[in-house]
């Protein structure tokens, strides 16, 4: 994919999202955009205004937006030129005018190399501006174009914030810089901040729908549950959306989607999906309606296809068949070292307590563990999914729901936290269990594209990383109550224990 097409990718999302008023400042780097701009207001689908200094430019845009009570976009070539639209985004933040502060930069590589017109101008607008959004004609398509300018303009409008002001959007141009422009392409994003759980957006047409959950809040977990039930859609429920529950949650859903995914038409996507291939490249398919139901000003959408958003949405009742063809496939089909773990540990967690998830395999074995019929509350760090401070969470989130709370983690993700492992002497400390999955080392690795025989040499050096620390013993010098489990009568007595830390030896893969 080219420069030419992604300016002409930038200024059909803007189009498409509603953007009316573009101010341009002439320049080099910028030029997929000035044609694309310019074709664009010959065929009276924005007005283009023209200005030499970006400061002028950039406060024009200021005045149209102000008046226009509608988001502007500024364009700008690559340099100086983009600090100029800085005092223009310094008033915009204070005064919640929303600005997409379009700066045109050259592609990454040459930042520090003294190539000409080059500044890392990234952040340019420092604390003034409310995001940064980062494309480049080296990567993604029209499609993921598209979605950071629709990400861009929907920030700046401050429709699901309440926020509006600057945000900018940096794009990377390699050469060539002009040519022919492709056919101008409607893209469009329905955003329905109006909607919510009293007065949801309406989709009326028929569709075979999936309800997937992704790591969310109790509440979002609860209404993703709700409409899935109300709907008899399938549920494919992550183990930390706290929709993992009800006749309608599809336990093994991961596996089934080999043989059901084909089938689907619509996905209403609540939280944030993270845990699998199969989820990602259902996301990421062109024949799916994307629905994301969100209650915040950023939505998940990695596969660029999402085309609404809405705080609440209703959705047609499906036929009988489909749960029912969901239900009947529901039959987990592997069974690796940590699934027995994840299994009771989830079936014994009560319904009055906190579950906390590890990331890497535990809390994806949690993904295929059977759907418990009283369910704890779950919590994870999937945002980033990192394995620090994964103890320390649990600790937040016992003290602050005075709940027993389990956490349930690798033998790294713990070691990485080890300082989380010391109770604080004059502290308050929660009720609190964790058990570990030891089986030496990040089992992860073995199941991604370094876990290939071509890599056996490097592998437990650089991916395996195994410790050898004796878990138990290091927990007991801390004060724990703490047991090693070999297999699953073990960690049953051990749960039903006193034991605060359960170490479960397991063999890596
Ligand atoms: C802070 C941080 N560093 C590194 C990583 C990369 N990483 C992901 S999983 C993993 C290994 C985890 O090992 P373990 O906790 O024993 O779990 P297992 O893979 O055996 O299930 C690592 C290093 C990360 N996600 N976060």
């Amino acid at each position: 994919m080219s420069s030419i097409e992604m300016g002409a990718a930038i200024v059909d999302a803007l189009v498409g999202v509603g953007v009316r008023d573009v101010v341009l400042a002439p320049g080099s780097r910028s030029a997929p955009l000035a044609l694309a701009v310019d074709r664009a207001a010959a065929d009276h689908r924005v007005r283009l205004h023209v200005r030499i200094d970006e400061r002028v430019a950039g406060f024009t845009a200021l005045g149209l937006a102000k008046a226009g009570q509608q988001p502007v976009a500024v364009v700008t070539t690559s340099g100086t030129a983009v600090a100029n639209l800085a005092p223009a985004a310094m008033e915009a933040r204070a005064s919640g005018v929303p600005l997409v502060l379009i700066t045109a930069d050259r592609p990454a590589h040459l930042v520090g190399t003294g190539a000409n017109q080059v500044a890392d101008q990234v952040g340019a607008f420092g604390a003034s501006a409310l995001g940064v959004v980062r494309l480049s004609s080296e990567s993604g398509d029209a499609a993921a174009w598209a979605a950071g300018v629709h990400r861009a303009v929907t920030l700046a409008s401050g429709k699901l914030s309440g926020e509006p002001g600057p945000v900018q959007l940096n794009v990377e141009f390699a050469p060539p810089l002009v040519g022919p422009l492709p056919a101008a392409v409607q893209r469009v994003l329905d955003v329905h901040a109006e909607s919510g759980p009293t007065q949801p957006h309406v989709l009326e047409h028929p569709a075979r729908t999936v309800v997937l959950a992704g790591d969310a809040t109790p509440q979002v977990g609860a209404e993703a549950r709700a409409l899935a039930e109300l709907t008899r859609s399938p549920l494919l429920a992550e183990p930390s959306s706290n929709a993992r529950a009800g006749e309608c949650a599809i336990a093994a859903y991961r596996e089934v989607l080999a043989e059901l995914a084909p089938e689907i038409e619509r996905v209403v996507v609540f939280g944030h999906p993270t845990l699998s291939r199969p989820v990602v490249s259902l996301l990421s398919r062109d024949d799916v309606e994307l629905v994301v139901v969100t209650d915040r000003a950023t939505w998940p959408d990695p596969g660029h296809r999402a085309t609404l958003v809405a705080r609440a949405v209703e959705i047609p009742t499906q036929d009988d068949g489909w749960l029912d063809r969901w239900q009947r496939a529901d039959v987990r089909r592997s069974n690796g070292p940590q699934q027995f773990i994840a299994d009771e540990v989830v079936s014994c967690a009560g319904p009055d307590t906190n579950l906390v998830f590890g990331s890497s395999s535990i809390i994806r074995a949690a993904d295929l563990s059977p759907v418990a019929p009283r369910p704890p509350l779950v919590y994870a760090n999937r945002g980033v999914a990192g394995i620090d401070g994964t103890v320390s969470t649990a600790v937040g989130i016992g003290l602050a729901t005075g709940r027993p709370t389990t956490v349930l983690l690798g033998d790294l993700t713990a070691q990485h936290d080890l300082g989380g492992w010391v109770k604080p002497t004059l502290e308050p400390w929660p009720d609190l269990r964790v058990v570990v999955a030891d089986d030496d080392g990040g089992s992860i690795f073995h199941g991604l594209e370094q876990g290939a025989p071509e890599f056996d040499g490097s592998f437990e050096r650089v991916f395996g990383t195994p410790q050898g620390l004796d878990l138990v013993a290091v927990a007991s010098a801390l004060g724990w109550t703490a047991v090693r489990v070999q297999d699953r009568g073990g960690l049953v007595k051990a749960l039903s224990s006193d034991a605060d830390f359960v170490v479960v030896s397991v063999p890596r893969g």
